[in-house]
C-alpha cells in the first residue's frame, strides 16, 4: 500500500476541528484500489475466523448477529498493518497524543442490514477513571464503505469530549447522538472522550464496514496485550511498528515519552513530558 500523505490533508484545520468538535473527517485517505485490498482482507478474515471457530458475534456488545466483530486485525492480514503506516493517520494521532502513543486495540465492526446500536460509551472512559481532563486516547475510524445514517454509521454526541465525569453525561445521551457521514476511504479521527455508539443499519442491502484503530498515551495500559495477541510470524513481519505495539521485554520502557536513563545522570523533563502527553483543552 502506498504511504503518501493525502494531498488534501490540512493538519491545522484538523487540529482545530478536533479541539472544537472532538473529531475531524479526512476524505480520500486510501484509494479505491487500496479499499479493494482492505475489503478482501475483511472478507478473508471473516472466513478464517469462522473456519477456526472464532466467534464473529459478540453477544455482550451487539443486540444481534447482524454485527460482525473482528478482533486482533493485525494478526489476520498485513493489509491492516499497512493502514497503521499511513502518514495522514500518523499525523492525526500525533495531534492528540504526540509522538508517545501506543496502539491500544484494532478491531472491525461490519454492520449488516438489521444490525442495531450497541451501548453508548466513550473509549477513554472505558480505560481511564474520571476526571477526563486531557485527551489521552484517540480513535482512528476507517470508513471502508460509504457511511451514513441509514446504514448504521457510528453516531457521536457533539461536545461530549468536554464532559469530565459520569455526572456530566445526560440521561438522554443516546438520543442526542447524530450519525457521521463520510465516503468510503475516509478516516474519522475522534478524541477518545467523545461519546458514541454504532447506528442501526435499516437498509435492505448496504453493508457498513468500519475499522477502529484505538490509540492511547503510552503510559496507559493498552486494551489488548499485543505480546499475547500476535503470533511470532506477525511480530517478525513488523518493522518500526514494534514500538507502536509495545512489543518486547522493554516494550514499556518508553513510558512518559523518552525517559532518559537515570544511571546516566540525567533526569527526565517532567514538564515537557506532560506537555506532549497531556494536552489540556
Ligand atoms: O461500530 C461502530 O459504529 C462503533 C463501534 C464502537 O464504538 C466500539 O466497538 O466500541
Amino acid at each position: 500500500m502506498t504511504a503518501v500523505q493525502n494531498p488534501g490533508f490540512d493538519r491545522q484545520r484538523a487540529e482545530q476541528e478536533i479541539r472544537e468538535n472532538g473529531f475531524t473527517i479526512v476524505p480520500g485517505v486510501i484509494s479505491e484500489e487500496e479499499l479493494g485490498r482492505v475489503r478482501a482482507a475483511i472478507d478473508s478474515t471473516i472466513a478464517k475466523m469462522r473456519e477456526r471457530g472464532v466467534a464473529t458475534h459478540t453477544a455482550i456488545i451487539d443486540p444481534n448477529d447482524s454485527n460482525i466483530r473482528l478482533y486482533n486485525l493485525p494478526e489476520w492480514d498485513p493489509a491492516f498493518v499497512d493502514l497503521l503506516r499511513n502518514p495522514t493517520v500518523q499525523a492525526l494521532v500525533d495531534i492528540n497524543l504526540g509522538a508517545n502513543h501506543i496502539l491500544s486495540n484494532f478491531t472491525g465492526n461490519i454492520a449488516l442490514p438489521g444490525s442495531k446500536p450497541m451501548k453508548i460509551h466513550a473509549d477513554q472512559a472505558l480505560v481511564i477513571p474520571p476526571p477526563w481532563n486531557s485527551a489521552w486516547a484517540m480513535n482512528i475510524i476507517w470508513c471502508i464503505d460509504d457511511v451514513y445514517e441509514a446504514n448504521g454509521a457510528t453516531r457521536y454526541v457533539a461536545g461530549s469530549h468536554h464532559w469530565k465525569n459520569f455526572e456530566e453525561v445526560p440521561a438522554d445521551v443516546a438520543e442526542r447522538s447524530v450519525a457521521f457521514e463520510a465516503p468510503a476511504g475516509s478516516v474519522i479521527a475522534m478524541d477518545g472522550r467523545v461519546w458514541h455508539t454504532s447506528g442501526a443499519n435499516v437498509t435492505a442491502d448496504a453493508r457498513r464496514a468500519m475499522l477502529f484503530a484505538y490509540y492511547g498515551a503510552d503510559f496507559i495500559r493498552p486494551q489488548v496485550n499485543w505480546e499475547g495477541c500476535l503470533s511470532p510470524a506477525t511480530k517478525d513481519s513488523l518493522a518500526g511498528e514494534r514500538v507502536l505495539f509495545g512489543l518486547g521485554p522493554m516494550g514499556n520502557s518508553r513510558i512518559g515519552g523518552g525517559l532518559v536513563r537515570i544511571d546516566q545522570g540525567e533526569r527526565p523533563d517532567l514538564g515537557k513530558m506532560r506537555a506532549v502527553n497531556a494536552q489540556e483543552i
